[in-house]
């Protein structure tokens, strides 16, 4: 068998999404997810202008060979453009494997370790009244695990935060990458939010009682010291986990913030490489691994991290907010459903106008996800219906403190 074409499809049903189709001689094809929210056309552009002609010809059967070849012989290894190209080759080629064995994607990667996967939800508000019904309503969709952020007195505009209160049961995104030519500008108060998230906390607490699993994202905007901070102060509430308290790529603070805190941490979600992860794997730093399948790479040095992770008791909890596809989310289930140290899944669900486009045979029943039984990942994508939404130029927002500093992400 051999891969006769490669194509990018762009498209914008809700959000951007960028998916790589691998065509083969015997008419089997394979989807990959490459979207880089916000910086989509840079790898629409290098599977296209450097990639695709180098898969023609190629086997589809040699997945690990291929993403050597990919991976080595660029030269300019790692990075978000280049990874999330090669992660969706490397998607679309375990779903070519799949359909020709006739196999869900997770049969191959050893079989179902548990029935399907605990989730957790985002649950957002202005202020307790809107953020308690937004926990309910997750709750009553099948959420075991809540992901609690709110609005801070001080703060006009903040990331994470719907914008208004839901009235139904309905799917929202409150982290869109805003259509436009200009990405929005909020503010930011590290003093403000370290003071009131704990109060947040302590109600919710309060509300829901000891036993619900919540979750919290810091988005990379914390120091050092300041994330110890909030880590101390959040222990009475018991947390899942922390997330993304500073900038990561400075790994060795985290030994700081680890001697000061038992709050569990969870970190990766911008990291594209196993070197991202090795100091706060090998000293066990963090808890959870928070990679997608769609920036690190792929389904095949993800399952092999995770392997590593296994060995210092470090758990998945793999990055599925609505910018990864429904592709993507696809690759990290069936991982997620094959791997002994799966920790939990982050689940925002797609719009409808997303599924419509994509159809994804992944199901939410009963609390837990789970890929489906459809051969190879289990998603179809609709060339017609995707190209009814084209691109549109979106950005994420950035922060600036109040003296008009710009501050981390
Ligand atoms: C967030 C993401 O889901 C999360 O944990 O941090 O929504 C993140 O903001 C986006 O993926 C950015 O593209
Ligand atoms: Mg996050």
């Amino acid at each position: 068998m051999q891969i006769i074409s490669a194509d990018v499809v762009v498209t914008s049903p809700t959000r951007n999404f960028v998916t790589l189709k691998i065509t083969t001689d015997e008419g089997v094809t394979g989807l990959g997810d490459a979207t880089l929210n916000g910086r989509e056309l840079a790898v629409a552009a290098y599977l296209k202008d450097h990639v695709a002609q180098l898969l023609v010809g190629r086997d589809p059967h040699r997945i690990e060979d291929t993403w050597q070849f990919l991976y080595r012989s660029a030269y300019w290894r790692r990075g978000p453009v280049t990874m999330a190209a090669v992660a969706a080759v490397d998607m679309a080629l375990w779903d070519i494997k799949g359909k020709v064995a006739n196999l869900p994607v997770y049969q191959l990667l050893g079989g179902a370790a548990r029935t399907g996967l605990t989730t957790y939800g985002h649950a957002s508000g202005r202020d307790l009244p809107e953020l308690f019904d937004s926990i309910r309503r997750h709750l009553e969709e099948g959420h075991r695990a809540i992901r609690v952020q709110s609005s801070v007195p001080g703060i006009t505009a903040l990331y994470g935060v719907a914008a208004q209160a839901q009235a139904s049961g309905r799917r929202y995104d409150h982290e869109p990458a805003g259509r436009g030519s200009r990405p929005t500008e909020e503010d930011w108060d590290t003093r403000a939010y370290l003071r009131h998230v704990p109060t947040v906390f302590e109600a919710v607490r309060a509300e829901f009682g000891p036993g619900l699993a919540l979750l919290h994202d810091g988005h990379h905007r914390m120091t050092p010291i300041q994330a110890a901070k909030l880590g101390k102060a959040l222990e009475p509430y018991d947390l899942f986990w922390l997330e993304d308290v500073t900038p990561a790529e400075h790994q060795e603070a985290f030994r700081l913030i680890r001697h000061h805190t038992t709050t569990p941490l969870a970190v990766g979600e911008v990291f594209n490489h196993a070197a991202d992860f090795r100091t706060l794997i090998t000293e066990q730093l963090i808890d959870y691994v928070r990679a997608a399948a769609t920036h690190f790479g792929g389904i095949t040095p993800l399952r092999k991290l995770m392997g590593t992770a296994a060995e210092y008791q470090i758990k998945s909890g793999f990055h599925g907010p609505t910018d990864i596809s429904p592709v993507g989310l696809a690759a990290q289930v069936h991982l997620g459903l094959a791997i002994h140290n799966f920790g939990i899944q982050e689940y925002m669900g797609h719009s409808d106008a997303t599924n419509t486009v994509f159809r994804p045979s992944l199901t939410f029943r009963d609390g837990l996800l789970h890929p489906g039984d459809t051969p190879g990942l289990g998603v179809e994508l609709d060339e017609e219906a995707a190209a009814a939404h084209p691109y549109q130029q979106a950005y994420l927002p950035f922060n600036r403190l109040a003296d008009g500093t710009v501050h981390d992400w």
